[in-house]
């Protein structure tokens, strides 16, 4: 505690007041994730707010995290420090594009990575994360499968099954900038060390990587390899989470264009002044959020 600012330990105090739990997405800056009570991937985080007995939960994420936390929790208060953290990964699926995919491909499954928003996420079939794709896509009973939003998501998932994958053309900002030249650089600089990268990496960069996973995967990665330096293709705040939890072990960044800034719009005044306010709340319609919530629990019971 006594390494904390001010705004930490006021945080700190503030949050056992409003009966709040903190959650931080491992893409958040250090000093939200150090006065968290969870840190995680979007999903982890959603299942652990589910099991906590507090009444409001701060997702420290962007909009389509906290989505989702209040689909599977539609009890708690959820509240988002700064309502304008929003994906624009998960923006680039609308409802509306989804049922015009539906007309056109009837016997085509909708699977929606958990990067959409609660709309998008009621008219699909099932739900899925970067680490489950491939299971979700293989354990479905069609043979064509719509898979959005992610297009770099839906090619590394259509070279693990016999299925028809329909991608979708969007992308994360952040993970689709990196390029060969840098994994070629980098393989350079630090030769004989594992290079691992996120799956919303684009294809060409995948085929030159070590290892390919989400964050989660990366996490575990981290703790259990023998390697004692990775470089990391992912966003940028996962490292403080790595360093902090490996502390004999030395990470790097492949690239500086992994950073998000709608992940950084979470600042510590920010998150004060939500708590004091319990405000901005995250609501979903009962109608979107029960459709919503049958396709994350069909992922669930996969
Ligand atoms: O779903 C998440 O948490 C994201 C955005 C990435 C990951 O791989 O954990």
């Amino acid at each position: 505690m006594n390494n904390f600012t001010n705004t930490q330990k006021e945080i700190i105090k503030l949050k056992e007041k409003k009966d709040a739990t903190i959650l931080a997405h491992n893409y958040q800056i250090p000093q939200i994730q150090e006065i968290s009570d969870f840190v995680g991937d979007s999903f982890e985080l959603s299942k652990i707010a589910t099991e906590v007995y507090n009444s409001v939960v701060v997702f420290c994420g962007v909009h389509f995290m906290a989505e989702s936390a209040k689909i599977l929790s539609p009890q708690k208060k959820v509240i988002l420090p700064d309502e304008r953290a929003g994906c624009p990964l998960a923006d680039m699926a609308t409802p509306d594009q989804v049922r015009k995919m539906k007309e056109r491909y009837p016997n085509a499954k909708v699977v929606a990575y958990v990067n959409t928003s609660a709309d998008v996420k009621a008219e699909s079939d099932i739900c899925c994360t970067s680490s489950n794709a491939v299971e979700v896509v293989n354990s479905l009973d069609t043979d064509e499968v719509i898979f959005l939003p992610d297009q770099n998501l839906a090619n590394y998932v259509s070279q693990f099954t016999d299925k028809d994958i329909i991608p979708w053309n969007g992308y994360c900002i952040s993970h689709s900038r990196v390029t060969i030249e840098e994994v070629n650089k980098t393989r350079e600089f630090h030769p004989n060390t594992p290079i691992i990268v996120h799956p919303e990496c684009p294809k060409e960069v995948k085929d030159k990587a070590d290892y390919i996973m989400g964050t989660g995967g990366m996490v575990k990665f981290a703790k259990e390899t023998d390697y004692s330096k990775v470089i990391i293709g992912t966003e940028e705040g996962l490292l403080h989470r790595l360093r902090r939890e490996n502390p004999g072990k030395e990470f790097y960044l492949l690239s500086p264009s992994f950073f998000c800034s709608n992940m950084k719009k979470i600042t510590l005044q920010g998150l004060l002044s939500s708590l004091k306010n319990l405000s901005p709340e995250v609501n979903v319609p009962e109608k979107t959020r029960s459709k919503a919530y049958q396709t994350l629990e069909k992922m669930l019971n996969n």
